[in-house]
Protein backbone atom coordinates (compact mmCIF):
# COMPACT_ATOMS: atom_id res chain seq x y z
CA UNK A 1 0.00 0.00 0.00
CA UNK A 2 2.88 2.58 -0.68
CA UNK A 3 3.13 4.20 -3.45
CA UNK A 4 6.43 5.79 -3.62
CA UNK A 5 8.36 2.68 -1.86
CA UNK A 6 6.66 0.39 -4.49
CA UNK A 7 7.18 1.68 -7.73
CA UNK A 8 9.34 4.86 -7.44
CA UNK A 9 12.12 5.29 -4.47
CA UNK A 10 12.08 1.44 -4.31
CA UNK A 11 16.19 1.11 -4.85
CA UNK A 12 16.50 4.04 -2.68
CA UNK A 13 16.94 1.59 0.49
CA UNK A 14 16.40 3.53 3.81
CA UNK A 15 16.30 7.16 1.59
CA UNK A 16 12.88 5.95 -0.30
CA UNK A 17 10.20 7.93 0.97
CA UNK A 18 7.64 5.84 2.92
CA UNK A 19 3.70 6.31 3.23
CA UNK A 20 0.26 4.72 3.06
CA UNK A 21 -2.62 5.74 1.35
CA UNK A 22 -6.06 4.95 2.36
CA UNK A 23 -8.84 3.33 0.01
CA UNK A 24 -10.18 6.66 -1.91
CA UNK A 25 -12.94 4.78 -4.00
CA UNK A 26 -14.76 3.41 -1.20
CA UNK A 27 -14.30 5.92 0.90
CA UNK A 28 -15.79 8.31 -1.59
CA UNK A 29 -18.97 5.88 -2.00
CA UNK A 30 -19.17 6.14 1.50
CA UNK A 31 -19.84 9.94 2.15
CA UNK A 32 -22.30 9.50 -0.85
CA UNK A 33 -24.72 7.14 -0.13
CA UNK A 34 -27.60 7.89 3.09
CA UNK A 35 -27.71 4.15 4.35
CA UNK A 36 -25.73 3.44 7.42
CA UNK A 37 -22.38 2.32 6.27
CA UNK A 38 -18.68 1.19 7.58
CA UNK A 39 -15.79 1.53 5.66
CA UNK A 40 -12.87 -1.00 7.14
CA UNK A 41 -9.67 -0.09 4.86
CA UNK A 42 -6.93 -2.09 5.34
CA UNK A 43 -8.51 -5.27 7.39
CA UNK A 44 -6.41 -8.28 8.97
CA UNK A 45 -8.59 -11.18 8.65
CA UNK A 46 -9.36 -11.28 12.14
CA UNK A 47 -10.63 -7.57 11.93
CA UNK A 48 -13.36 -8.40 8.77
CA UNK A 49 -14.60 -11.79 10.79
CA UNK A 50 -15.30 -9.63 14.06
CA UNK A 51 -17.12 -7.04 11.84
CA UNK A 52 -18.99 -9.40 10.06
CA UNK A 53 -19.95 -11.37 13.08
CA UNK A 54 -20.85 -8.04 15.31
CA UNK A 55 -23.31 -6.36 13.33
CA UNK A 56 -26.16 -7.62 10.40
CA UNK A 57 -24.56 -6.15 7.19
CA UNK A 58 -27.21 -6.32 4.07
CA UNK A 59 -24.66 -5.80 1.55
CA UNK A 60 -21.01 -5.94 1.74
CA UNK A 61 -18.91 -4.12 -0.63
CA UNK A 62 -15.64 -4.98 -1.61
CA UNK A 63 -12.87 -2.17 -3.46
CA UNK A 64 -9.98 -4.35 -5.18
CA UNK A 65 -7.53 -3.85 -8.34
CA UNK A 66 -6.39 -7.14 -10.08
CA UNK A 67 -3.58 -8.02 -8.70
CA UNK A 68 -5.95 -8.37 -5.37
CA UNK A 69 -8.48 -11.13 -6.70
CA UNK A 70 -7.49 -14.00 -4.41
CA UNK A 71 -7.95 -11.81 -1.54
CA UNK A 72 -11.63 -10.89 -2.73
CA UNK A 73 -12.12 -14.50 -3.19
CA UNK A 74 -11.06 -15.49 -0.08
CA UNK A 75 -13.36 -12.35 1.09
CA UNK A 76 -16.56 -13.28 -0.77
CA UNK A 77 -15.93 -16.82 1.10
CA UNK A 78 -15.90 -15.48 4.39
CA UNK A 79 -18.77 -13.51 4.04
CA UNK A 80 -20.56 -16.48 2.83
CA UNK A 81 -19.93 -18.23 5.82
CA UNK A 82 -19.92 -15.36 8.72
CA UNK A 83 -23.06 -13.38 7.56
CA UNK A 84 -25.26 -15.52 4.45
CA UNK A 85 -27.51 -13.29 4.19
CA UNK A 86 -25.95 -10.51 3.14
CA UNK A 87 -25.06 -9.36 -0.62
CA UNK A 88 -22.21 -9.32 -1.60
CA UNK A 89 -20.89 -6.20 -4.30
CA UNK A 90 -17.28 -6.41 -5.88
CA UNK A 91 -16.10 -3.17 -7.13
CA UNK A 92 -13.26 -1.37 -8.55
CA UNK A 93 -10.55 -2.39 -11.37
CA UNK A 94 -10.58 -6.26 -10.10
CA UNK A 95 -13.97 -5.94 -12.09
CA UNK A 96 -11.93 -5.93 -15.24
CA UNK A 97 -10.59 -9.50 -15.33
CA UNK A 98 -12.81 -11.71 -18.23
CA UNK A 99 -14.63 -14.02 -16.32
CA UNK A 100 -14.10 -12.51 -13.02
CA UNK A 101 -17.91 -14.09 -12.08
CA UNK A 102 -16.04 -17.68 -12.24
CA UNK A 103 -13.22 -16.94 -10.03
CA UNK A 104 -14.88 -15.01 -6.94
CA UNK A 105 -18.36 -15.77 -5.40
CA UNK A 106 -19.93 -12.40 -5.71
CA UNK A 107 -23.43 -11.32 -6.52
CA UNK A 108 -22.75 -8.20 -8.30
CA UNK A 109 -19.50 -7.30 -10.16
CA UNK A 110 -19.51 -3.36 -10.51
CA UNK A 111 -17.42 -2.45 -13.78
CA UNK A 112 -16.63 1.88 -13.90
CA UNK A 113 -17.91 4.59 -11.89
CA UNK A 114 -19.15 3.45 -8.36
CA UNK A 115 -20.74 6.28 -6.29
CA UNK A 116 -23.71 6.57 -9.10
CA UNK A 117 -23.88 2.33 -9.50
CA UNK A 118 -24.14 1.98 -5.16
CA UNK A 119 -26.76 5.32 -4.91
CA UNK A 120 -29.08 3.31 -7.75
CA UNK A 121 -28.78 0.24 -6.40
CA UNK A 122 -30.02 1.70 -2.90
CA UNK A 123 -32.81 3.55 -4.50
CA UNK A 124 -31.25 7.06 -4.27
CA UNK A 125 -30.79 10.06 -6.13
CA UNK A 126 -28.07 9.21 -8.73
CA UNK A 127 -27.18 12.19 -10.10
CA UNK A 128 -27.20 14.12 -6.76
CA UNK A 129 -24.02 16.50 -6.07
CA UNK A 130 -21.23 14.68 -4.54
CA UNK A 131 -19.84 15.23 -1.59
CA UNK A 132 -16.48 14.91 -0.98
CA UNK A 133 -15.10 13.15 1.90
CA UNK A 134 -12.09 14.42 4.02
CA UNK A 135 -9.00 12.60 3.19
CA UNK A 136 -5.52 13.06 4.26
CA UNK A 137 -3.66 11.62 1.35
CA UNK A 138 -0.70 9.21 3.33
CA UNK A 139 -0.32 8.34 6.74
CA UNK A 140 2.72 6.83 8.49
CA UNK A 141 4.81 8.65 6.52
CA UNK A 142 8.61 7.30 7.29
CA UNK A 143 12.28 8.34 5.46
CA UNK A 144 15.80 8.06 7.09
CA UNK A 145 14.75 5.85 9.30
CA UNK A 146 12.33 7.98 11.45
CA UNK A 147 8.52 7.77 11.05
CA UNK A 148 7.16 11.74 10.90
CA UNK A 149 5.02 12.84 13.60
CA UNK A 150 1.29 13.41 12.09
CA UNK A 151 0.63 16.71 13.09
CA UNK A 152 -3.27 18.19 11.98
CA UNK A 153 -2.88 20.21 8.51
CA UNK A 154 0.85 18.67 7.61
CA UNK A 155 -0.11 16.35 5.34
CA UNK A 156 -1.91 17.54 2.12
CA UNK A 157 -5.61 16.70 1.47
CA UNK A 158 -6.46 14.66 -1.16
CA UNK A 159 -9.10 15.80 -3.54
CA UNK A 160 -10.51 13.22 -6.33
CA UNK A 161 -12.26 15.91 -9.15
CA UNK A 162 -12.43 12.76 -11.65
CA UNK A 163 -11.92 9.37 -12.62
CA UNK A 164 -10.46 8.09 -15.69
CA UNK A 165 -8.90 10.04 -18.76
CA UNK A 166 -10.13 10.99 -22.72
CA UNK A 167 -6.47 10.52 -23.48
CA UNK A 168 -6.82 6.70 -23.57
CA UNK A 169 -3.07 5.17 -24.32
CA UNK A 170 -3.15 2.14 -25.25
CA UNK A 171 -2.23 0.56 -22.02
CA UNK A 172 -3.70 2.64 -19.78
CA UNK A 173 -5.76 0.71 -17.59
CA UNK A 174 -7.55 4.20 -15.55
CA UNK A 175 -8.79 4.98 -18.98
CA UNK A 176 -9.97 2.22 -20.30
CA UNK A 177 -12.03 1.24 -16.90
CA UNK A 178 -13.75 4.55 -17.33
CA UNK A 179 -14.90 4.39 -20.82
CA UNK A 180 -11.72 4.91 -22.94
CA UNK A 181 -10.48 7.38 -25.13
CA UNK A 182 -12.60 10.16 -25.17
CA UNK A 183 -14.17 9.62 -22.55
CA UNK A 184 -13.99 10.35 -18.06
CA UNK A 185 -16.33 11.13 -15.09
CA UNK A 186 -16.24 14.39 -13.92
CA UNK A 187 -17.73 14.85 -10.52
CA UNK A 188 -16.22 18.44 -10.29
CA UNK A 189 -17.14 20.20 -13.60
CA UNK A 190 -15.71 23.92 -13.05
CA UNK A 191 -13.40 25.87 -11.50
CA UNK A 192 -15.99 27.13 -8.70
CA UNK A 193 -17.04 23.94 -7.75
CA UNK A 194 -13.68 22.50 -7.36
CA UNK A 195 -12.75 25.49 -5.04
CA UNK A 196 -15.61 25.11 -2.72
CA UNK A 197 -14.35 21.71 -1.95
CA UNK A 198 -11.06 22.83 -1.48
CA UNK A 199 -11.83 25.29 0.57
CA UNK A 200 -14.00 22.97 2.77
CA UNK A 201 -11.41 20.74 2.98
CA UNK A 202 -8.91 23.50 4.33
CA UNK A 203 -11.23 24.48 7.01
CA UNK A 204 -11.74 20.66 7.65
CA UNK A 205 -8.58 19.28 7.64
CA UNK A 206 -6.35 22.49 8.74
CA UNK A 207 -4.43 22.04 4.95
CA UNK A 208 -2.64 24.82 2.69
CA UNK A 209 -1.48 21.44 0.74
CA UNK A 210 -3.85 19.67 -1.80
CA UNK A 211 -2.79 16.05 -3.44
CA UNK A 212 -5.09 16.45 -6.61
CA UNK A 213 -6.28 12.47 -8.22
CA UNK A 214 -7.25 13.33 -11.84
CA UNK A 215 -5.10 11.41 -14.26
CA UNK A 216 -4.88 14.42 -16.32
CA UNK A 217 -5.59 17.58 -14.44
CA UNK A 218 -4.28 20.66 -16.44
CA UNK A 219 -5.66 19.28 -19.45
CA UNK A 220 -8.94 20.74 -18.81
CA UNK A 221 -7.78 24.29 -18.61
CA UNK A 222 -11.09 26.43 -18.25
CA UNK A 223 -11.38 24.57 -14.32
CA UNK A 224 -7.70 25.01 -13.94
CA UNK A 225 -7.05 29.21 -14.93
CA UNK A 226 -10.97 29.84 -13.22
CA UNK A 227 -9.86 27.92 -9.91
CA UNK A 228 -6.63 30.38 -10.15
CA UNK A 229 -9.11 33.63 -10.24
CA UNK A 230 -11.17 32.10 -7.29
CA UNK A 231 -7.93 31.41 -5.38
CA UNK A 232 -6.51 34.87 -6.78
CA UNK A 233 -9.93 36.63 -5.17
CA UNK A 234 -9.19 35.01 -1.79
CA UNK A 235 -6.01 35.12 -1.72
CA UNK A 236 -5.56 31.57 -1.46
CA UNK A 237 -1.55 30.55 -1.43
CA UNK A 238 -2.28 26.66 -1.56
CA UNK A 239 0.11 24.34 -3.10
CA UNK A 240 -0.89 21.37 -5.62
CA UNK A 241 0.44 17.95 -6.21
CA UNK A 242 -0.96 17.31 -9.94
CA UNK A 243 -0.57 14.30 -12.56
CA UNK A 244 -0.97 16.24 -16.03
CA UNK A 245 0.40 14.80 -19.45
CA UNK A 246 3.29 16.72 -21.51
CA UNK A 247 0.61 17.90 -24.08
CA UNK A 248 -1.32 19.32 -21.20
CA UNK A 249 1.27 21.19 -19.34
CA UNK A 250 2.44 22.76 -22.80
CA UNK A 251 -0.88 24.54 -22.35
CA UNK A 252 0.13 26.69 -19.40
CA UNK A 253 3.19 29.11 -18.49
CA UNK A 254 5.34 28.83 -16.00
CA UNK A 255 4.17 31.41 -14.08
CA UNK A 256 0.50 30.12 -14.34
CA UNK A 257 1.53 27.02 -13.03
CA UNK A 258 3.37 28.98 -10.07
CA UNK A 259 0.71 31.00 -9.51
CA UNK A 260 -2.07 27.81 -9.20
CA UNK A 261 0.06 26.46 -6.95
CA UNK A 262 1.72 23.33 -8.80
CA UNK A 263 4.74 21.95 -6.43
CA UNK A 264 4.74 18.48 -7.74
CA UNK A 265 4.14 17.57 -10.96
CA UNK A 266 3.75 13.63 -12.35
CA UNK A 267 4.45 13.21 -16.06
CA UNK A 268 4.53 10.47 -18.38
CA UNK A 269 7.59 10.47 -20.21
CA UNK A 270 7.44 6.70 -21.40
CA UNK A 271 9.66 7.04 -23.79
CA UNK A 272 11.58 8.97 -26.84
CA UNK A 273 10.48 6.86 -29.63
CA UNK A 274 7.05 6.44 -28.39
CA UNK A 275 4.19 7.60 -30.28
CA UNK A 276 1.75 8.95 -27.67
CA UNK A 277 -0.35 11.97 -28.61
CA UNK A 278 0.28 13.02 -24.88
CA UNK A 279 3.94 13.79 -25.60
CA UNK A 280 3.64 15.19 -29.44
CA UNK A 281 7.20 17.49 -30.25
CA UNK A 282 7.80 17.47 -26.31
CA UNK A 283 11.32 17.69 -25.47
CA UNK A 284 10.49 16.12 -21.94
CA UNK A 285 14.75 17.35 -20.54
CA UNK A 286 13.80 20.56 -21.32
CA UNK A 287 10.24 20.77 -19.90
CA UNK A 288 11.50 18.87 -16.77
CA UNK A 289 14.41 21.18 -16.32
CA UNK A 290 12.12 24.40 -16.57
CA UNK A 291 9.69 23.07 -14.28
CA UNK A 292 12.54 22.99 -11.82
CA UNK A 293 14.16 25.85 -12.04
CA UNK A 294 10.75 27.14 -11.20
CA UNK A 295 10.40 25.00 -8.01
CA UNK A 296 8.08 22.11 -9.69
CA UNK A 297 9.15 18.97 -8.62
CA UNK A 298 9.15 16.48 -11.37
CA UNK A 299 8.16 12.61 -11.30
CA UNK A 300 8.55 11.82 -14.19
CA UNK A 301 7.66 7.92 -15.43
CA UNK A 302 9.07 5.49 -18.02
CA UNK A 303 8.15 2.51 -19.54
CA UNK A 304 10.61 -0.44 -20.01
CA UNK A 305 9.74 -3.02 -22.53
CA UNK A 306 7.87 -1.08 -25.02
CA UNK A 307 7.56 -2.99 -28.70
CA UNK A 308 10.58 -0.85 -30.17
CA UNK A 309 12.62 -2.10 -26.93
CA UNK A 310 15.52 -4.73 -27.58
CA UNK A 311 18.58 -5.59 -25.16
CA UNK A 312 20.85 -3.33 -27.55
CA UNK A 313 18.90 0.10 -26.97
CA UNK A 314 17.22 -0.70 -23.71
CA UNK A 315 20.53 0.83 -22.15
CA UNK A 316 20.66 3.62 -23.79
CA UNK A 317 16.57 4.31 -23.20
CA UNK A 318 16.89 3.90 -19.45
CA UNK A 319 20.54 6.52 -19.66
CA UNK A 320 17.71 8.89 -21.41
CA UNK A 321 15.35 8.36 -18.73
CA UNK A 322 18.07 8.93 -16.19
CA UNK A 323 19.10 12.31 -17.62
CA UNK A 324 16.28 13.95 -16.75
CA UNK A 325 17.18 14.11 -13.55
CA UNK A 326 13.78 14.37 -12.18
CA UNK A 327 13.13 14.50 -8.38
CA UNK A 328 11.15 11.04 -8.56
CA UNK A 329 11.33 8.25 -11.01
CA UNK A 330 8.97 5.44 -11.77
CA UNK A 331 9.91 2.72 -14.19
CA UNK A 332 6.94 0.51 -15.09
CA UNK A 333 6.52 -2.43 -17.05
CA UNK A 334 5.42 -2.39 -20.46
CA UNK A 335 1.58 -4.46 -19.35
CA UNK A 336 -1.14 -5.49 -21.01
CA UNK A 337 -3.55 -5.52 -18.51
CA UNK A 338 -7.54 -7.03 -18.86
CA UNK A 339 -9.56 -4.11 -19.97
CA UNK A 340 -7.19 -2.34 -22.04
CA UNK A 341 -6.81 -1.80 -25.63
CA UNK A 342 -2.99 -3.30 -25.26
CA UNK A 343 -4.47 -6.46 -23.48
CA UNK A 344 -7.06 -6.78 -26.57
CA UNK A 345 -4.36 -6.84 -29.04
CA UNK A 346 -1.90 -8.95 -27.19
CA UNK A 347 -4.75 -11.51 -27.07
CA UNK A 348 -5.79 -11.68 -30.90
CA UNK A 349 -2.13 -11.77 -31.26
CA UNK A 350 -1.58 -15.11 -28.99
CA UNK A 351 1.04 -13.13 -27.09
CA UNK A 352 -0.68 -12.92 -23.87
CA UNK A 353 1.68 -15.84 -21.74
CA UNK A 354 -0.73 -18.37 -20.01
CA UNK A 355 -0.46 -19.40 -15.69
CA UNK A 356 0.86 -15.93 -14.50
CA UNK A 357 -0.51 -15.36 -11.44
CA UNK A 358 -2.44 -11.91 -11.38
CA UNK A 359 -0.86 -10.85 -8.31
CA UNK A 360 2.52 -10.61 -10.27
CA UNK A 361 0.41 -8.45 -12.89
CA UNK A 362 1.72 -5.08 -11.55
CA UNK A 363 4.29 -3.85 -13.68
CA UNK A 364 7.01 -4.47 -11.06
CA UNK A 365 7.94 -7.92 -11.81
CA UNK A 366 8.75 -9.52 -14.85
CA UNK A 367 6.44 -9.67 -18.50
CA UNK A 368 2.95 -11.26 -18.35
CA UNK A 369 3.03 -11.08 -22.40
CA UNK A 370 5.22 -12.21 -25.14
CA UNK A 371 7.41 -9.71 -26.20
CA UNK A 372 9.33 -9.52 -29.72
CA UNK A 373 13.12 -9.40 -28.53
CA UNK A 374 12.93 -9.20 -24.77
CA UNK A 375 12.40 -12.44 -22.00
CA UNK A 376 10.40 -11.81 -19.05
CA UNK A 377 13.87 -11.77 -16.86
CA UNK A 378 15.13 -9.60 -19.05
CA UNK A 379 12.55 -7.32 -18.33
CA UNK A 380 12.77 -7.95 -14.33
CA UNK A 381 16.65 -7.21 -15.52
CA UNK A 382 16.46 -3.95 -16.94
CA UNK A 383 13.70 -2.50 -14.35
CA UNK A 384 15.68 -3.41 -11.64
CA UNK A 385 18.96 -1.49 -13.36
CA UNK A 386 16.86 1.17 -13.88
CA UNK A 387 15.59 1.86 -10.90
CA UNK A 388 19.28 1.55 -9.18
CA UNK A 389 21.02 3.44 -12.22
CA UNK A 390 18.92 6.84 -11.37
CA UNK A 391 19.53 5.98 -7.64
CA UNK A 392 23.17 5.72 -8.49
CA UNK A 393 23.15 8.94 -11.24
CA UNK A 394 21.05 11.49 -9.35
CA UNK A 395 20.95 10.68 -5.91
CA UNK A 396 18.06 10.36 -2.98
CA UNK A 397 15.18 11.56 -4.02
CA UNK A 398 14.76 13.50 -0.62
CA UNK A 399 18.13 15.86 -1.88
CA UNK A 400 16.71 16.19 -5.36
CA UNK A 401 13.50 17.74 -4.28
CA UNK A 402 14.90 19.89 -1.59
CA UNK A 403 16.90 21.21 -4.57
CA UNK A 404 14.26 22.25 -6.32
CA UNK A 405 12.74 23.77 -3.26
CA UNK A 406 15.76 25.93 -3.14
CA UNK A 407 16.03 26.57 -6.45
CA UNK A 408 12.51 27.44 -6.62
CA UNK A 409 12.83 30.14 -3.09
CA UNK A 410 15.13 31.66 -4.64
CA UNK A 411 13.37 32.69 -7.52
CA UNK A 412 9.92 33.68 -5.62
CA UNK A 413 10.72 34.91 -2.35
CA UNK A 414 10.64 37.95 -3.72
CA UNK A 415 7.87 37.82 -6.22
CA UNK A 416 5.30 40.55 -6.36
CA UNK A 417 2.26 37.56 -5.39
CA UNK A 418 2.21 37.47 -2.12
CA UNK A 419 0.65 34.15 -2.37
CA UNK A 420 3.25 32.72 -4.27
CA UNK A 421 6.08 34.20 -1.84
CA UNK A 422 3.63 33.26 1.13
CA UNK A 423 3.91 29.44 -0.48
CA UNK A 424 7.56 29.18 -0.72
CA UNK A 425 8.13 30.70 2.22
CA UNK A 426 6.33 28.58 4.14
CA UNK A 427 7.70 25.23 3.23
CA UNK A 428 11.30 26.90 3.57
CA UNK A 429 10.73 27.89 6.69
CA UNK A 430 9.29 24.76 8.22
CA UNK A 431 11.60 22.52 5.83
CA UNK A 432 14.82 24.01 5.68
CA UNK A 433 16.56 23.21 9.11
CA UNK A 434 15.28 19.52 8.88
CA UNK A 435 16.20 19.67 4.95
CA UNK A 436 20.21 20.91 5.74
CA UNK A 437 20.27 18.05 8.70
CA UNK A 438 19.22 15.31 5.98
CA UNK A 439 21.88 17.07 3.42
CA UNK A 440 24.55 16.43 6.10
CA UNK A 441 23.41 12.58 7.19
CA UNK A 442 23.00 12.13 2.81
CA UNK A 443 25.97 13.52 2.03
CA UNK A 444 28.10 11.08 4.45
CA UNK A 445 25.93 8.17 3.42
CA UNK A 446 25.94 8.65 -0.14
CA UNK A 447 30.01 9.11 -0.08
CA UNK A 448 29.89 4.80 -0.92
CA UNK A 449 27.57 5.27 -3.62
CA UNK A 450 28.39 7.86 -5.91
CA UNK A 451 31.46 10.48 -4.54
CA UNK A 452 30.20 13.02 -7.35
CA UNK A 453 26.57 13.31 -6.18
CA UNK A 454 28.11 13.70 -2.40
CA UNK A 455 29.71 16.42 -3.32
CA UNK A 456 26.93 17.75 -5.33
CA UNK A 457 25.22 17.39 -2.14
CA UNK A 458 27.52 19.56 -0.12
CA UNK A 459 27.59 21.96 -1.88
CA UNK A 460 23.98 22.14 -1.61
CA UNK A 461 23.61 21.91 1.99
CA UNK A 462 26.45 24.99 1.95
CA UNK A 463 23.56 27.12 -0.08
CA UNK A 464 20.75 25.46 2.39
CA UNK A 465 22.68 27.27 4.90
CA UNK A 466 23.19 30.19 3.36
CA UNK A 467 19.80 30.95 2.84
CA UNK A 468 18.50 29.65 6.55
CA UNK A 469 17.93 31.50 9.58
CA UNK A 470 20.08 31.38 12.88
CA UNK A 471 18.03 28.48 14.31
CA UNK A 472 17.86 26.66 11.06
CA UNK A 473 21.48 26.80 10.44
CA UNK A 474 22.35 25.55 13.92
CA UNK A 475 19.74 22.60 14.10
CA UNK A 476 22.32 20.40 11.68
CA UNK A 477 25.09 19.98 13.77
CA UNK A 478 22.82 17.94 15.96
CA UNK A 479 19.85 16.67 13.78
CA UNK A 480 22.31 15.31 11.26
CA UNK A 481 24.09 13.08 12.88
CA UNK A 482 21.23 11.55 14.05
CA UNK A 483 19.60 11.16 11.17
CA UNK A 484 22.80 9.48 10.15
CA UNK A 485 22.34 7.04 12.81
CA UNK A 486 18.88 6.37 12.50
CA UNK A 487 19.35 6.07 8.48
CA UNK A 488 22.50 3.23 9.23
CA UNK A 489 20.34 1.49 11.57
CA UNK A 490 17.30 1.22 8.94
CA UNK A 491 19.53 -0.27 6.65
CA UNK A 492 19.96 -2.96 8.55
CA UNK A 493 16.61 -3.79 9.55
CA UNK A 494 15.75 -3.52 5.85
CA UNK A 495 18.49 -6.17 5.75
CA UNK A 496 16.63 -7.75 7.69
CA UNK A 497 13.80 -8.14 5.65
CA UNK A 498 12.01 -5.68 7.95
CA UNK A 499 8.79 -4.60 6.00
CA UNK A 500 5.81 -2.01 6.93
CA UNK A 501 2.16 -2.67 6.64
CA UNK A 502 -0.41 -0.16 7.41
CA UNK A 503 -3.07 0.13 10.26
CA UNK A 504 -6.75 -1.17 10.27
CA UNK A 505 -8.83 1.88 9.91
CA UNK A 506 -12.71 1.41 10.73
CA UNK A 507 -15.18 4.39 9.90
CA UNK A 508 -18.95 4.60 10.35
CA UNK A 509 -21.26 6.91 8.78
CA UNK A 510 -25.44 7.45 9.15
CA UNK A 511 -24.49 4.78 12.07
CA UNK A 512 -26.80 6.69 14.90
CA UNK A 513 -30.08 4.89 14.92
CA UNK A 514 -28.61 1.99 12.76
C1 LIG B 1 -4.10 5.74 -5.07
C2 LIG B 1 -3.59 4.57 -5.88
C3 LIG B 1 -2.81 3.65 -5.22
C4 LIG B 1 -2.52 3.68 -3.76
C5 LIG B 1 -3.44 2.66 -3.10
C6 LIG B 1 -4.33 3.21 -2.09
C7 LIG B 1 -5.18 2.10 -1.55
N1 LIG B 1 -5.23 2.01 -0.27
O1 LIG B 1 -5.81 1.37 -2.28
C8 LIG B 1 -1.09 3.11 -3.77
C9 LIG B 1 -0.16 4.22 -4.16
C10 LIG B 1 -0.60 2.53 -2.50
C11 LIG B 1 -1.23 2.14 -4.92
C12 LIG B 1 -0.57 0.97 -5.01
C13 LIG B 1 -0.68 0.10 -6.05
N2 LIG B 1 -1.39 0.34 -7.18
CO1 LIG B 1 -2.47 1.89 -7.45
N3 LIG B 1 -3.45 3.40 -7.93
C14 LIG B 1 -3.86 4.42 -7.24
C15 LIG B 1 -4.53 5.42 -8.18
C16 LIG B 1 -3.49 6.46 -8.58
C17 LIG B 1 -5.76 6.10 -7.65
C18 LIG B 1 -6.85 5.19 -7.12
C19 LIG B 1 -7.98 6.03 -6.66
O2 LIG B 1 -8.16 6.22 -5.50
N4 LIG B 1 -8.72 6.60 -7.61
C20 LIG B 1 -9.86 7.42 -7.28
C21 LIG B 1 -11.05 6.51 -6.88
C22 LIG B 1 -12.28 7.35 -6.64
O3 LIG B 1 -11.29 5.67 -7.99
P1 LIG B 1 -11.33 4.08 -7.86
O4 LIG B 1 -10.46 3.60 -6.79
O5 LIG B 1 -11.14 3.51 -9.21
O6 LIG B 1 -12.84 3.82 -7.39
C23 LIG B 1 -13.94 4.04 -8.23
C24 LIG B 1 -14.37 2.78 -9.01
O7 LIG B 1 -13.32 1.92 -9.33
C25 LIG B 1 -15.41 2.14 -8.16
N5 LIG B 1 -15.06 1.27 -7.06
C26 LIG B 1 -13.90 1.11 -6.40
N6 LIG B 1 -14.07 0.25 -5.38
C27 LIG B 1 -15.35 -0.14 -5.37
C28 LIG B 1 -16.05 -0.99 -4.53
C29 LIG B 1 -17.38 -1.21 -4.76
C30 LIG B 1 -18.11 -2.12 -3.85
C31 LIG B 1 -18.05 -0.58 -5.85
C32 LIG B 1 -19.47 -0.80 -6.11
C33 LIG B 1 -17.35 0.26 -6.70
C34 LIG B 1 -15.99 0.49 -6.45
O8 LIG B 1 -16.05 3.28 -7.61
C35 LIG B 1 -15.10 4.31 -7.30
C36 LIG B 1 -15.77 5.64 -7.57
O9 LIG B 1 -16.13 5.73 -8.92
C37 LIG B 1 -4.91 4.48 -9.37
C38 LIG B 1 -5.00 5.18 -10.69
C39 LIG B 1 -6.28 5.97 -10.76
N7 LIG B 1 -6.17 7.17 -11.17
O10 LIG B 1 -7.36 5.49 -10.44
C40 LIG B 1 -3.82 3.42 -9.31
C41 LIG B 1 -4.16 1.98 -9.69
C42 LIG B 1 -5.46 1.61 -9.04
N8 LIG B 1 -3.08 1.22 -9.05
C43 LIG B 1 -2.67 0.22 -9.76
C44 LIG B 1 -1.61 -0.65 -9.38
C45 LIG B 1 -1.16 -1.65 -10.42
C46 LIG B 1 -1.04 -0.57 -8.12
C47 LIG B 1 0.11 -1.43 -7.57
C48 LIG B 1 0.06 -2.91 -7.90
C49 LIG B 1 1.38 -0.79 -8.07
C50 LIG B 1 2.64 -1.55 -7.72
N9 LIG B 1 3.28 -2.07 -8.72
O11 LIG B 1 3.00 -1.64 -6.61
C51 LIG B 1 0.00 -1.21 -6.05
C52 LIG B 1 -0.86 -2.27 -5.37
C53 LIG B 1 -1.24 -1.96 -3.97
C54 LIG B 1 -2.04 -3.06 -3.35
N10 LIG B 1 -1.42 -3.91 -2.59
O12 LIG B 1 -3.23 -3.14 -3.58
C55 LIG B 1 -3.42 0.12 -11.05
C56 LIG B 1 -4.45 -1.01 -11.02
C57 LIG B 1 -4.43 -1.80 -12.29
C58 LIG B 1 -5.58 -2.72 -12.38
N11 LIG B 1 -6.20 -2.71 -13.52
O13 LIG B 1 -5.90 -3.43 -11.44
C59 LIG B 1 -4.04 1.57 -11.18
C60 LIG B 1 -5.36 1.63 -11.92
C61 LIG B 1 -2.97 2.44 -11.87
C62 LIG B 1 -2.75 2.10 -13.31
N12 LIG B 1 -3.30 2.87 -14.23
O14 LIG B 1 -2.09 1.15 -13.62
N13 LIG B 1 -2.16 2.60 -5.79
S1 LIG C 1 -2.36 10.38 -20.53
FE1 LIG C 1 -1.80 9.12 -18.74
S2 LIG C 1 -3.74 8.83 -17.62
FE2 LIG C 1 -4.28 9.54 -19.70
S3 LIG C 1 -4.63 7.68 -20.88
FE3 LIG C 1 -2.48 8.21 -21.18
S4 LIG C 1 -1.38 7.06 -19.57
FE4 LIG C 1 -3.57 7.07 -19.02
Amino acid sequence: MELYHNQVTRAQGSFSLRMFHRSWGIMLIQANISAPCTVLDFPTRKDFAHELTSHQYDIVGISSIIINVGKVREMCRMVRKLSPHSAIVVGGHVAAIPGIEKLIDADHIVRGEGVSWMRRYLGEDEGAPIRHPAIVSGLHTRIMGIRLPERKGATAATIIPSVGCPMGCNFCTTSAFFGGKGKFVNFFESGDELFEVMQQMENELKVHSFFVMDENFLLHRDRAMRLLERMKAAQKSWTMSVFASANAIRKYTMQELVELGVSWLWMGLESPRAGYTKLNGTDTRQLTRELREHGIRVQGSTIIGLEHHTPDNMISEIEHAVSHNTDFHQFMLYTPVPGTPLYQQMTEEGRMLRDIDYADIHGQFKFNFKHAALSRDDSKRFLDWAFWRDFEMNGPSLYRISRTLLTGWKRYKDWPDARVRERFAREMHRLSGIYSSALWAMEHQFRKVNRDVSEQIRVLRAEFKQESGVISRAIPAILGPVLLWTTQREERRLALGKTYEPPTILERRNWVGA
